[in-house]
């Protein structure tokens, strides 16, 4: 019989035999019955008709909510519970970027929002509370919930207002909780999500760790970076084009001395979920293995991963024993946004280093960019100057140094000293001396052909760099201009916003 025949034979022989059981009940039938009922039982957990262990026990409980990158301590509860959630919506402006403001609709006053932690069986009273000074009515859907929105139908709130309503978590799992307001998608896209852990009845195995990661995409009409207050961009969002993508609702949330910390011999478990409101995430951590991802934040889990997909309006658990170490990079590995668009986040670890289970180095500004700089403090500063009209060259000079170091270093080197034969140096460089302009020219269309700096040859490929906005261009250039031997001199961002329609620079111009 060949392979597929033979096995529809034996599905359907085992159909008759599980059929006949009721029938005739044999000693032997039972045997096999318990043992098929015991396999059955490790591997279902009964789902929402298993989930009601009768009414609640005991007074009343406040759920333990928490702000990201925190956890919620495990219930620790062995009885159904009441637990009364108290969630407030508050309309703030906070930074999306280094000197970028969005104003964000938030579930507590962060993105993600709160995160609840509740146990399977428990009866939840959910109050939701629209401050007085929000523009927009609000509302709230927990997947968790099982009942017809989600609660969204219960939950709708105007400013000023409060409403409340009773679910009994009945699914165990991971889920994520968002506003459903129309219109939708504006709504979660201004940060309206967060993420609600309702635990099996036997509670999660222990760790050392936990930490609460949501990812977010977010549409602004400025380009990324573009520094000032920007708006959203309704046509950016419908387009799935988004400007940001992001960690926990601002770049650098979980980078320079907001990492997440571990020790080395720790077990780090990730909470994590995606807001959307578009894009699907490959969520990656570099230089990690997941010992075990509890996929789409359901019961059954998945050793031995590398990349995970959480979708939007999904989550997913995973764990990992930390060996070595360092700075882990957590990426969404649809790599552009990690790096063009901002979906990065640092775990650091420390302890001993094990040369015998990792001999290299820790991992320099390739993986981490422009935020490998504790913080990019200074770029925010000299923006900001910049719009006052205040900026001096002293400013400049060190939000260029911050953005070299993630944007040129890797070819130029930290130094701008080159790679003979392969990068020319930017140190002392002739080429830059002979027309310090070129520099932002070089910048903004790159620079391909036959060139000569300092006596040596190079014929290469500089590709543009025209993702930076004119606030870094002008930054950079002025920060190359002022080091290593240079002639000095500054770029304004005007300069650097007419460089950017001029033609560009040809490599072989007076050489
Ligand atoms: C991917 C590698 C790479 C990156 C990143 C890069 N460059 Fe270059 N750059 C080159 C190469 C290669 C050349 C020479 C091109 C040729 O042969 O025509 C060059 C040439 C130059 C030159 C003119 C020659 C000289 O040495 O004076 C300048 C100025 C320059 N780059 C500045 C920058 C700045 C500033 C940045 C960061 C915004 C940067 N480059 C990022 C590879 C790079
Ligand atoms: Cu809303």
């Amino acid at each position: 019989m060949p392979p597929i025949t033979r096995t529809l034979a034996l599905t359907a022989a085992m159909a008759l035999a599980v059929a006949a059981l009721p029938g005739c009940r044999g000693k032997q039938d039972d045997a096999a019955s318990d043992k098929a009922d015991r396999s059955a039982a490790a591997d279902d957990t009964g789902g929402s008709a298993k989930g009601d262990f009768g009414p609640p026990q005991g007074q009343p409980v406040d759920a333990v909510l928490t702000q990201p990158p925190q956890v919620p301590p495990a219930t620790g509860r062995k009885a159904p519970a009441k637990v009364i959630v108290k969630l407030d919506v508050i309309e703030k402006e906070m930074p999306i970027s280094e000197g970028v403001t969005y104003t964000f609709w938030t579930f507590g006053g962060t993105v993600p929002g709160s995160f609840i932690r509740v146990r399977q069986g428990d009866t939840v009273e959910f109050h939701l509370r629209n401050m007085p000074d929000s523009k927009m009515p609000h509302n709230i859907d927990l997947h968790g919930v099982t009942g017809p929105g989600g609660g969204a139908a219960s939950s709708f709130t105007a400013p000023g207002h409060s409403s409340r309503f009773t679910f009994k978590a009945l699914n165990a799992g991971l889920y994520v909780y968002h506003c459903a307001t129309a219109p939708v998608g504006m709504h979660v896209a201004n940060g309206m999500y967060g993420l609600i852990l309702v635990e099996p009845p036997e509670g999660l195995p222990a760790v050392d760790k936990e930490f609460y990661v949501m990812q977010g995409d977010f549409y602004t009409t400025g380009k990324y970076r573009e520094k000032g207050h920007q708006p959203f961009d309704m046509e950016k969002a419908i387009e799935e084009h988004p400007t940001y993508v992001l960690f926990n609702g601002s770049e650098g949330a979980l980078t320079g001395d907001k990492a997440l910390s571990a020790k080395t011999g720790e077990t780090v478990r990730l909470y994590v979920g995606n807001g959307g409101p578009n894009l699907v995430s490959s969520f990656h951590v570099i230089g990690e293995i997941f010992d075990k991802v509890w996929y789409e934040g359901g019961t059954k889990f998945q050793e031995n991963v590398q990349t995970t997909l959480i979708p939007a309006g999904g989550a997913a658990m995973m764990e990992f024993h930390m060996e070595v170490p360092g700075s882990y990079v957590l990426v969404d590995h649809s790599i552009f946004r990690a790096f063009n668009k901002g979906a990065l986040a640092i775990l650091k670890a420390d302890g001993e280093e094990r040369k015998a289970i990792y001999s290299g180095k820790e991992v320099d500004y390739v993986y981490l960019g422009d935020r490998a700089q504790p913080n990019m403090q200074a770029v925010a500063t000299a923006a900001a100057a910049a719009t006052t009209g205040a900026l001096t060259v002293d400013e400049q000079v060190k939000a260029g140094k911050a953005l070299f170091a993630g944007t040129c270093a890797t070819c130029h080197q930290p130094e701008g000293q080159g790679l003979e034969g392969v990068f020319p140096p930017l140190a002392a460089s002739d080429y830059i001396k002979a027309d310090p302009k070129r520099v932002a020219s070089v910048i903004l269309h790159g620079l391909q052909g036959p060139v000569k700096v300092n006596g040596k040859d190079y014929n290469s490929l500089m590709p543009p760099m025209s993702q930076l906005n004119d606030d870094e261009v002008a930054n950079i250039a002025t920060y190359v201009l002022n080091s290593w031997s240079n002639p000095g001199g500054k770029v304004s961002k005007e300069e650097a916003a007419q460089v950017r329609k001029s033609k560009p620079a040809n490599a072989s111009e007076g050489h």
